[in-house]
């Protein structure tokens, strides 16, 4: 499986990256691109570059992506993901620098490049796909498929009562990918909302593990002592990971073909997911049921090596 990644690191980002750097068997990483969202772009850019070093991808390019939503004021988490959005815990930087392209403009041009070869796992806000979609009309069929990380079908949001940050941070963007007609599998939290972790778990991380294994106990002891905070709770969610792991492997999850649609019109709902059986329009698919025990156990194997 060849891989565009859409990311905007971001502890669970962070960790998505880990889990994919252990598949390197299966999944090949073919580059970068960075969104607004957790961090402003540019810092995304420059902890997507941090991490890749971590794990020896120093030859996957980075390309900076959108600066802001399509339509409203920026708004990032440094309040979940530390002033850097790596917890302050990840080191000095990269020695390398973006690639001169942006993310949209690098992944329409590995899309025509290797048509139906792409798959795209976007754990950001979907303003880089979106944009890549209106230079790239052909964009749904020129990839192989697209799995994002957003969405809160059924639940309630993170962000809002309503709505989960990805879709919240860019839910013009999210309307637009999600109907787009993609062969697109929707991580939402319905599902991330069943894989929480607790202290426990996170120092298991560290007894036998590899170098990076300590610096991701590091970043979920941050996240663990923020949701502690934020929202008295002794776990924390994992969310990125999951959508990296179900894209790996399928048959983690069961799916259902969907019809979605993004509120953006009501200021108190907006970014709000609905899913329904609409005939006619584009379908994506959503998550069932998911094997949970499964993919937090790949998970601590990725970040113990
Ligand atoms: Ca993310």
């Amino acid at each position: 499986m060849r891989i565009v990644l859409d990311t905007d690191p971001g502890i669970d980002d962070a960790l998505a990256i880990f889990y994919l750097a252990a598949h390197r068997d299966v999944a090949e990483l073919v580059a970068v691109g960075s969104v607004h969202g957790n961090v402003p772009s540019p810092t995304a850019a420059a902890n997507a570059l941090r991490l890749l070093d971590r794990v020896g991808w120093t030859e996957v390019p980075v390309a900076v992506g959108a600066h802001q939503p399509l339509a409203q004021e920026l708004s990032t988490g440094e309040v979940v993901h530390g002033g850097d959005g790596l917890a302050g815990v990840a080191g000095p930087p990269s020695s390398r620098a973006p690639v001169s392209v942006s993310a949209a403009e690098q992944l329409v041009g590995l899309a025509r490049a290797h048509p139906g070869e792409l798959t795209v796992i976007a754990l950001g806000p979907l303003t880089n796909i979106a944009l890549a979609a209106l230079i790239e009309p052909e964009l749904p069929e020129l990839l192989r498929s697209v799995t994002v990380m957003g969405g809160a079908i059924g639940t309630t949001g993170n962000i809002t009562p309503h709505a989960e940050a990805n879709i919240w941070h860019d839910p013009e963007a999210a309307a637009l990918v999600l109907g787009k007609g993609f062969d697109l599998t929707l991580v939402g939290l319905e599902v991330t909302a069943t894989a929480q972790v607790d202290a426990a778990w996170v120092e298991d991380l560290t007894g036998s593990g590899g170098p990076n294994a300590g610096f991701a106990a590091d970043l979920l002891r941050h996240y663990l002592g923020v949701y502690s905070r934020l929202l008295g709770q002794d776990t924390c969610y994992l969310h990125d990971p999951l959508a990296v792991a179900v894209t790996l492997d399928p048959g983690l999850a069961a799916t259902r073909d969907l019809v979605v649609d993004v509120e953006l019109r009501d200021p108190d709902t907006r970014g709000k997911t609905t899913a329904s059986e609409s005939a006619g329009r584009p379908a994506v698919k959503t998550l069932d049921q998911f094997d949970v025990t499964t993919c937090l156990n790949r998970l601590a194997a990725a970040l113990r090596r």
